[in-house]
């Protein structure tokens, strides 16, 4: 993003307009911590905006500041059509392709001619928007939208809400500031916030905490957790019949993928998790150093993401999924076993 277009984008929103700001679907702490933090923002700068999101976000999202003013698209699709319709621009929070918000909500978002501003740090962005900010380098959404602020001059206009909803996404993102992707900036900026008033040891807990049947299905998810030494992989499993005999709520196996990258000597980790009510597995990859994931999800299981984080889905069975990953390690052997730090 050069100066022309922040200079654009500061006459654009220098009077009142009509705007929306679209998460992606099955949104996390970054999607809906950069949505919320710029719809306070506009909002406070007179604009009429809403966020309008493809689907609910995970319970433990509920509390985030302005959460309860989101119209979900698919609960209220006449009104988030509406809404869509009418407005004058639509900023496209952390994605990078159009079908990430689901099949409907994307025909409608391809129907309308409004001003696009994408604002994401996920690979190869498609080229829908008017303008596009997009920076794979850094860690999270919520941080290149509090760049953003800074290219826009208007960072003492963080209040402590869009401050709360930033930090969110920046922790979540970051698995609380421990990925590679944490740089001096991103520290930089959570210190900033912190003096906006954000309150992080208490965001901590509630994104964090657990409830009983969660720690179990951690337990029931650590039991299935499956090595393959000679590939430096691990992954887990989850069936649907396990989910529902533990109660299964969504967001519980969020973050479960990262424990089986926490064993040691392990590049590539993966959970595949059986959804038997859209008929796929559910696949969440990580890996350390320069093997890419992104590759591997895109290449093999209908996914992408970056280069250390990616998600796929398959349509095969839980099982036949299985089969499917392991038979393609063989060709990522060398890869898999050089030197990662
Ligand atoms: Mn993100």
């Amino acid at each position: 993003m050069n100066s022309t277009d922040i200079q654009n984008i500061h006459s654009l929103l220098s009077k009142p307009k009509k705007i929306a700001i679209v998460p992606h679907r099955n949104p996390d702490g970054d999607a809906y911590g950069s949505s919320l933090a710029l719809y306070l923002f506009l909002k406070e700068m007179k604009h009429d905006v809403q966020v309008v999101s493809p689907n609910e976000a995970p319970a433990f999202l509920n509390w985030l500041p302005g959460r309860e003013d989101v119209v979900i698209f698919e609960e209220d699709k006449a009104y988030a059509r509406k809404i869509i319709e009418e407005a004058e621009i639509i900023f496209t929070m952390d994605f990078n392709a159009l079908h990430r918000v689901g099949e409907p909500m994307q025909k409608v978002l391809e129907s309308v001619k409004p001003i696009y501003i994408l604002i994401d740090h996920h690979p190869e962005p498609d080229d829908f928007a008017d303008y596009t900010y997009s920076d794979t380098k850094v860690c999270s959404t919520c941080q290149m939208l509090y760049q953003f602020f800074e290219m826009l001059g208007v960072t003492d206009k963080i209040t402590k809400d869009m401050a709360t909803c930033l930090y969110t996404g920046i922790l979540t993102d970051t698995g609380s500031f421990r990925f590679p992707s944490t740089t001096s900036k991103t520290h930089l900026i959570a210190a900033d916030l912190l003096d906006r008033g954000v309150e992080h040891a208490k965001i901590y807990n509630r994104i964090y905490e657990n409830s009983i049947s969660r720690l179990h299905l951690l337990g029931r998810a650590l039991e299935n957790l499956k090595y393959l030494k000679k590939y430096k992989t691990a992954y887990i499993t989850l069936s649907n019949s396990e989910l529902h005999s533990f109660n299964f709520k969504k967001g519980d196996t969020e973050g479960f993928v990262n424990y089986a990258l926490s064993l040691e000597d392990t590049v590539l980790a993966a959970i595949f998790i059986e959804d038997k009510q859209q008929g796929i597995v559910k696949i969440s990859f990580r890996s350390i150093g320069d093997f890419s994931v992104n590759d591997l999800a895109r290449k093999y299981f209908n996914g992408g993401g970056h280069i250390n984080a990616a998600g796929g889905r398959s349509e095969l069975s839980l099982k036949e999924t299985i089969h499917r990953f392991t038979s393609v390690l063989p060709q990522y052997e060398e890869q898999l076993n050089k030197d990662h730090e």
